[in-house]
């Protein structure tokens, strides 16, 4: 475990590129297209070329801000692809898109009647990959509107198998009486254990702690820490190794999205178990209470898609269509949670009885639904109401709103963090913000402005959500534990001053000597 109190401006990758090993370093401000073009060129291929990662045990690894770092005794095993020449030679029509989606397709029939398993990431990945590469093409080659329409239709399905595929994954998963995990990256076995320090273990009860700092297996680590310090465990009758499970089919079941991933589920956790010791929780709500927030927030964005409920409406998806467009979103994150738990092997309340499920499934789809900032108004002005004249613990309609704050502050707070760890998340949150309105424009449906790269920058995405909804959110609850004054309200209007103080920076012309391009280093 690393000492967590340092914290690199940079992130760096080794690399073997056909027996030569390279490294690569990159700001933070970097999106995935900086990476892949880095990877490129320290290759020697066109950015154009399909470039996959594989770690010493032949997993892929995703390409992103948010991918976990590597040694010089382990570095990532790079293979790059230049558009093959026959889709060069195509005449542009929709033909290429048919050859790859037939492959795509054939590939998901042997890999499944071959092995009879999902090796859904492995796939993901590699689609992933050619997606990109041939939405790539689309822009280079100016294919025909038909064709494009063509193509979107092909692109949008093609996604769908994957999400079914995913779905056939936890399905599968489910279905399996094996005593270890089916079909993951990595078994209980080489789940590596991690010793905590002292210092670290005091660090994690802190808003301040730094969340980038950790490599997945060790966000693992301190998930499964923190149930344990909350006393979570005891409560639950949790056997130990269930937890493990649960955690690794959660972790599994998070996608690398540029935002919603699994470092945002372990942020919001992190921060709510930093507000229970702030707050002093559990002097005012039950043990029982601790653990519907915790596994709340760890399940909160369960297969998160990457594109938010306005898409999931406007584009008339599967999930807008199965819940009706009502919060789509968060009802399949709800729906994915109780999957996972409904899985022996991963069960974590297995040993409860009926009503206390009942109550922990009740409270869990509660907190989890009210994550849908749709709803912030409503639930804003309940809990107000709910402060007047003075607020009751005893009272169950007043606890739950106080509960469903409390999971809407975390999974909002980054600005609360210190602006080393905050900043970050802007950029993965305006990656995946620009995926979505690049396809809203591609499918013709309307475009939120807050998400349209011709429109926003990080200071005018982050000064009204800080001063309108963060602020005003923070204080509210402050009435309530006046701690968090000082500890989160006054980070918040630092935070405020700061984007205000980069508006106006960047409306003042620069300075001609300073050129502002985007510094990347590739190092041999
Ligand atoms: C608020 C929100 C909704 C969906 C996805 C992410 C977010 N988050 C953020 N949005 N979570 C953290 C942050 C953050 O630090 N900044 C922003 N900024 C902008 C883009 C924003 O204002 N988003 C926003 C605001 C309100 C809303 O519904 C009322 C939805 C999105
Ligand atoms: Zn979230």
């Amino acid at each position: 475990m690393g000492n967590a109190s340092s914290i690199e401006p940079t992130k760096t990758i080794f690399l073997d590129i056909d027996g030569k090993k390279e490294k690569i370093m990159f700001s933070r401000h970097c999106g995935t297209r900086d990476i892949h073009d880095l990877i490129a060129h320290a290759a020697g291929v066109s950015r154009y070329a399909e470039i996959s990662l594989k770690d010493s045990t032949g997993a892929f690894v995703s390409l992103n801000p948010t991918m976990p770092i590597n040694t010089q005794s382990s570095p990532y095993k790079v293979t790059s692809k230049e558009p093959s020449p026959t889709t060069e030679s195509s005449n542009g029509d929709g033909e290429v898109f048919t050859q790859v989606l037939s492959q795509v397709a054939s590939q998901f029939n042997n890999q499944f009647s071959k092995e009879g398993v999902f090796k859904v990431e492995e796939i993901k990945t590699d689609i992933a990959t050619r997606l990109s590469a041939l939405e790539r093409k689309m822009e280079l080659e100016g294919l025909k509107a038909v064709e494009i329409e063509k193509c979107k239709r092909d692109i949008s399905d093609i996604k769908d198998q994957i999400w079914n595929a995913q779905k056939k994954f936890v399905d599968f998963n489910r279905l399996s009486r094996d005593t270890h995990i089916m079909n993951r990256k990595q078994t209980l076995s080489t789940y590596r254990k991690y010793t905590l320090s002292q210092e670290t273990i005091e660090y994690l009860k802190q808003p301040t702690f730094d969340i980038w700092h950790w490599e997945p297996n060790e966000m693992l680590s301190l998930l499964e820490h923190m149930f344990h310090e909350l006393g979570l465990v005891a409560e639950f009758n949790i056997n130990p190794i269930t937890l493990k499970r649960f955690f690794l089919c959660v972790q599994e079941n998070y996608r690398n999205n540029p935002f919603h991933n699994f470092r945002h589920c372990f942020c919001v956790t992190q921060m709510m178990y930093g507000m229970i010791h702030l707050c002093h929780l559990w002097e005012v709500m039950t043990r029982e209470d601790l653990g519907i927030l915790m596994t709340a927030c760890v399940c909160h964005d369960l297969d998160h898609p990457g594109y938010n409920n306005t898409y999931q409406i406007n584009a008339r998806t599967e999930l807008a269509i199965r819940y009706n467009d009502i919060s789509p979103l968060e009802n399949h994150h709800c729906a994915v949670a109780f999957k996972i738990l409904s899985n022996p092997e991963c069960n974590i309340f297995a040993n409860v009885d009926k009503d206390t499920f009942k109550r922990i499934r009740a409270g869990i789809t509660m907190l989890i639904l009210a994550t849908d900032m749709a709803r912030h108004g409503e639930i804003m002005d309940n809990f107000k109401m709910k402060l007047e004249p003075e607020f009751d613990y005893k009272n169950k309609d007043s606890l739950d709103t106080l509960k469903m704050v409390l999971i809407k502050c975390c999974d909002i707070s980054n600005e609360v963090r210190p602006m080393e760890v905050s900043e970050p998340w802007v950029d993965c949150l305006l990656e995946e913000y620009f995926n979505q309105s690049d396809r809203e424009k591609m499918e013709g449906l309307p475009v939120a402005p807050f998400m349209d790269r011709d429109k926003v920058t990080k200071p005018t995405a982050q000064i009204g959500f800080i001063k309108f909804v963060l602020i005003p959110m923070f204080e509210t609850v402050a009435k309530l534990f006046p701690v968090i004054d000082s500890t989160m309200v006054e980070p918040l209007r630092i935070a405020r001053d700061r984007y205000e103080d980069m508006k106006e920076k960047n409306s003042m012309p620069p300075p001609p000597s300073q050129s502002n391009k985007k510094k990347t280093v590739t190092e041999k």
